[in-house]
């Protein structure tokens, strides 16, 4: 991304592009009313600089004498605002040519298009939010089911930056009380201090692993769980799917060998977004798509943190079934028993060399039973028994578990240098360390690179 100036003026079209009720051009920046001055002219004849901050108008944006649409403009002064800035809004009617045109307008007048998230890194850089609240703002945009949304506000109302302020305060009174005890010393730390040190240093490691151990279910709220479904042809892992989403998104015929394409769709189980994937039941190909089909489904069940092995009840086993099942013999997998409506075809014994220990399911995905306890078995296994409860602090983003993993490896370092009577230097390295891994977490430490990252992740208007 080109370097990006904070003193010019920024606008982009904040809702997607499409046909819809209510379209927004937005604009932040010093220029911001002055602009929208040019363009707008109020149903009472007043011009955007002499609005009051906050309001909705009601008017029409014109570009000269042609008029372009009628809107409802909101104009919002510095300091309280999205990005501490001046910002307008345009309320348009949401149609491709109204939008561009507004924005074209806009962009005509000496604004700059603005680049990805550049609102919300204005908002961050002009310290409204930390880094931890802008990434919240992305998370409470993707989130995919009502339990997720839940921990990205939590962490957007500054739950997590809270708590981490509340660590490094607790490093920082360490490290001062280091810092003293050098100053004064030829001689070693007092024993009653260092006592004191360890105590405080043990309790924020503590704390660091309660957040580290929040992370595993954290994450699996963000990222969700993909989760695979094989077995080989005819037994049912399209209607499974269908029957899973509660609509038709995969073809379903009678015919063997109808999947061809790896198809993923998400469905909400208790708050975990899962990412179900139907593969093609084929194990080898005779042309060149089956070959094709077979390569997709055993991508896929490389990539995949979660297998669901169809089998179908109303045949006897086949020595495909048994194929498919040692292929996936190393990864976590649940045997789902399908066309429990039909005659059962499968001995205990021969279902056993199958299964290999793993939990089977009854279900028929075609009359909808079983599926109630798939799911309950499917969220049991992923939260361990332990769902989070709504008011939980949870680690839900990748980055931050790698920064609170090194801060803890070097409070452990620090513990442990405390415990050996190693000199105050060394302490004190440890735990600035600690500390400044901390910072990177809320943005107080941060690197280009990081908030590239971050932002590029953004869509433009945000
Ligand atoms: N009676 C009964 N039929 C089912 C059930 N589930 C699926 N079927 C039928 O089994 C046939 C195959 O179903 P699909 O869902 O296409 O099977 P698939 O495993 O996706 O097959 P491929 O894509 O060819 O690998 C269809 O005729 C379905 O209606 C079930 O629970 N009971
Ligand atoms: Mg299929």
């Amino acid at each position: 991304m080109e370097k990006l100036y904070l003193d010019d003026t920024i606008a982009a079209i904040s809702t997607p592009l499409g046909k819809s009720g209510i379209g927004i051009v937005r604009l932040s920046g010093k220029k911001a009313v002055s602009i929208a001055d040019k363009i707008f002219i109020g149903s009472n004849g007043k011009r955007p600089s002499q609005l009051a901050t906050h309001r909705l108008y009601y008017g029409w944006i014109k570009n000269g004498k042609e008029r372009i649409d009628e809107v409802l403009l909101n104009v919002m002064r510095a300091p309280r605002t999205y990005t501490k800035e001046d910002i307008v809004e345009i309320n348009c009617h949401s149609g491709i040519v109204v939008l561009r045109k507004i924005l074209e307008l806009v962009l005509s007048l000496g604004v700059r298009l603005s680049g990805r998230g550049e609102f919300t890194r204005r908002a961050y850089l002009a310290g409204r939010i930390d880094l931890t609240q802008a990434e919240a703002i992305l998370d409470v945009i993707n989130s995919q089911t009502p339990q997720a949304l839940n921990a990205a506000l939590g962490q957007l109302e500054g739950r997590l930056s809270r708590k981490i302020g509340s660590l490094r305060r607790s490093l920082l009174e360490i490290s001062t009380q280091l810092e003293a005890s050098i100053d004064f010393a030829d001689q070693d730390i007092e024993p009653k201090s260092l006592e004191k040190i360890l105590k405080k240093a043990k309790k924020a490691s503590c704390q660091i692993k309660e957040l580290l151990d929040s992370a595993d279910r954290g994450t699996i709220l963000r990222e969700g769980i993909s989760c695979v479904i094989c077995g080989r042809p005819n037994v049912g892992k399209s209607s499974l799917l269908n029957a899973l989403l509660k609509k038709d998104r995969a073809i379903v015929t009678p015919l063997p060998g109808t999947t061809r394409d790896v198809l993923e769709e998400t469905v909400d189980i208790s708050g975990i977004p899962l990412r179900l994937i139907d593969t093609a039941g084929i194990v080898e190909g005779s042309n060149l798509a089956e070959t094709e089909a077979v390569k997709r489904s055993r991508k896929a069940l490389k990539e995949a943190d979660l297998i669901l092995l169809v089998l179908d009840a109303s045949r006897k086993l086949e020595a495909e079934d048994l194929k498919i099942s040692r292929y996936i013999s190393e990864r976590c997998a649940f045997v789902v028993l399908n066309k429990q409506d039909l005659p059962q075809k499968i001995e205990a014994d021969e279902l056993s060399r199958v299964s290999r220990g793993r939990k089977v399911i009854k279900v028929s995905a075609l009359r909808g039973r079983g599926l109630k306890n798939l799911q309950r078995e499917i969220a049991a296994y992923l939260w361990r028994g332990e769902a989070p409860s709504g008011d939980e602090l949870l680690v839900t983003n990748i980055r931050h578990r790698q920064a609170l993993k090194k801060a803890h490896l070097s409070l452990r370092r620090a513990v442990k240098a405390i415990k050996m009577s190693q000199g105050a230097e060394i302490i004190a390295l440890y735990i600035k360390e600690a500390q400044s891994f901390l910072g990177e977490i809320i943005g107080k430490i941060h690197c280009e690179d990081i908030l590239e990252r971050i932002f590029s992740q953004f869509c433009i208007g945000k």
